[in-house]
């Protein structure tokens, strides 16, 4: 589909043969299989991982430890590919590289950092990020799971976590968990006893993803588990902020994805004895589908510019979670309606993207989370509580 705002021509060369590289991965590897992990609630990580290491993609943004160094844009290029693919893709991405990696490279010890980052970064072992709870998802301030050193000086880990990518899978879990000394992070072997991780079935929603609950029954940890170098929630938020930004430029590919498959349907599905995409109301739908998705990729663009110069606030990416995932969901719905019937079936991409992105538009902070988020950016006033 013609990149109208010609907004692809502001990237590097560099940044253009990532594009391609992982857009030629995906339709290679994923496009042809994807639409049958969703149908049989499926995604063969084992598989992938070594693949996605070789591609460089496993924190691509972090420097050293076997990971790629590049820039913020590069890896939000990535993620858009990915997503085109499909949002459980770029989730398995994003959890490994933003939310498991990249809290061990920043607050890790140089043994926890020598531990799990180059195999991680190869795709040979698996993390996931434990913060939400049964009873804590938009609040994890009052998180119950908690962690207390006894004589000893190892840690004992007790609670549970709920929904948690990749969990089931994982070969290291970051766990976040309150102690006498405010929240912190451990780094948790997923072998160590007392720890388990059953998958959460029935989802209608990123079936090619793994999602887990995690419990933790006396796990015992040495002193060394903790993540040194940060206290309190300032440290799983951080985390989130590196993935929000992933989600706004990856959304971007679902959305392109949706509105190619709407451009190439309402073309050729003839009713009345013309294409449907000849009537002006379905011409209105894709005129708002381009322009929503051009603005997207425009916020991405514009945010990941202000990340690579150092200056990206949470609010900023507050603010692009929320209007991209919007965008994108409006985007996947309309274009749904353009297939008609054959709009609820997975021959097509749509449906699936559309259901994804409800749980994206849950999860890394909810709408309404986001919503919050700019309007206390607004008014200095806190709506949360
Ligand atoms: P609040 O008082 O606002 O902040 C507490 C401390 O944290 C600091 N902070 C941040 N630091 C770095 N990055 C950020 N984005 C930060 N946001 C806040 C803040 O400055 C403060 O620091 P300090 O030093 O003063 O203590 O905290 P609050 O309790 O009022 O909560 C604010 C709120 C509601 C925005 C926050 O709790 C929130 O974002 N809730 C949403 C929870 C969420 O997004 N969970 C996501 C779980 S992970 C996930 O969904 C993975 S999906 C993965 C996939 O498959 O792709
Ligand atoms: P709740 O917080 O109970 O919210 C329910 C509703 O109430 C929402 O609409 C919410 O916006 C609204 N609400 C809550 N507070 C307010 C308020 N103050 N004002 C107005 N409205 C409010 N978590 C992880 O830690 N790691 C993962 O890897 C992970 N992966 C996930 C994968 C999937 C597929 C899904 C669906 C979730 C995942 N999550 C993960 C959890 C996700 O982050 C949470 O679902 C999300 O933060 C919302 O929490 P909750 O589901 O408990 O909803």
């Amino acid at each position: 589909m013609d990149d109208l705002l010609r907004i692809d021509d502001g990237l590097s060369e560099e940044q253009r043969l990532i594009r391609d590289t992982v857009k030629t991965f995906v339709a290679d590897r994923i496009l042809p299989h994807v639409g049958d992990w969703f149908e049989e609630a499926v995604f063969p990580a084992r598989e992938l991982g070594p693949v996605l290491g070789s591609l460089g993609v496993l924190g691509m943004h972090l420097e050293g430890y076997g990971c790629a160094g590049l820039d913020a844009v590069s890896y939000g290029v990535a993620c858009r590919e990915l997503e085109a693919g499909d949002s459980g893709l770029r989730s398995f991405v994003s959890v490994q590289g933003s939310l498991a990696m990249f809290p061990i490279w920043k607050y890790g010890s140089a043994e926890q950092k020598e531990a799990w980052l180059p195999r991680m970064a190869a795709g040979e072992a698996i993390g996931c990020f434990g913060l939400t709870e049964p009873d804590h998802g938009s609040d994890p301030a009052n998180m119950r799971t908690h962690a207390k050193q006894d004589a000893s000086g190892d840690w004992i880990l007790n609670g549970a976590k709920m929904w948690i990518t990749n969990g089931s899978i994982a070969d290291v879990a970051v766990v976040w968990a309150q102690t006498e000394d405010g929240i912190r992070g451990f780094v948790v072997p997923t072998d160590t006893p007392g720890f388990s991780a059953p998958e959460i079935h029935k989802k209608m929603s990123l079936r090619a993803s793994v999602t887990s609950s995690l419990y933790f029954d006396d796990v015992r940890l040495p002193a060394s588990a903790v993540l040194p170098e940060v206290r309190g929630l300032k440290g799983p938020l951080s985390c989130l902020s590196e993935a929000r930004f992933g989600i706004l430029w990856g959304v971007v590919g679902a959305a392109r994805a949706c509105l190619e498959s709407a451009v190439d349907y309402a073309t050729t599905r003839v009713q009345f004895g013309k294409p449907i995409g000849g009537f002006q109301l379905t011409q209105e739908k894709l005129a708002w589908m381009y322009v929503g998705l051009g603005q997207s990729q425009l916020t991405a663009l514009h945010l990941g510019r202000l990340k690579d110069a150092g200056t990206l606030t949470p609010q900023q990416v507050s603010f692009g979670k929320l209007a991209n995932v919007r965008a994108a969901l409006d985007i996947a719905r309309r274009s749904r309606s353009i297939l008609g019937g054959n709009g609820i079936t997975l021959e097509y991409p749509v449906i699936r993207h559309m259901t994804n992105l409800e749980s994206v538009l849950t999860y890394e902070g909810t709408e309404e989370i986001h919503l919050l988020t700019l309007g206390r950016a607004l008014t200095g006033l806190d709506a949360f509580h």
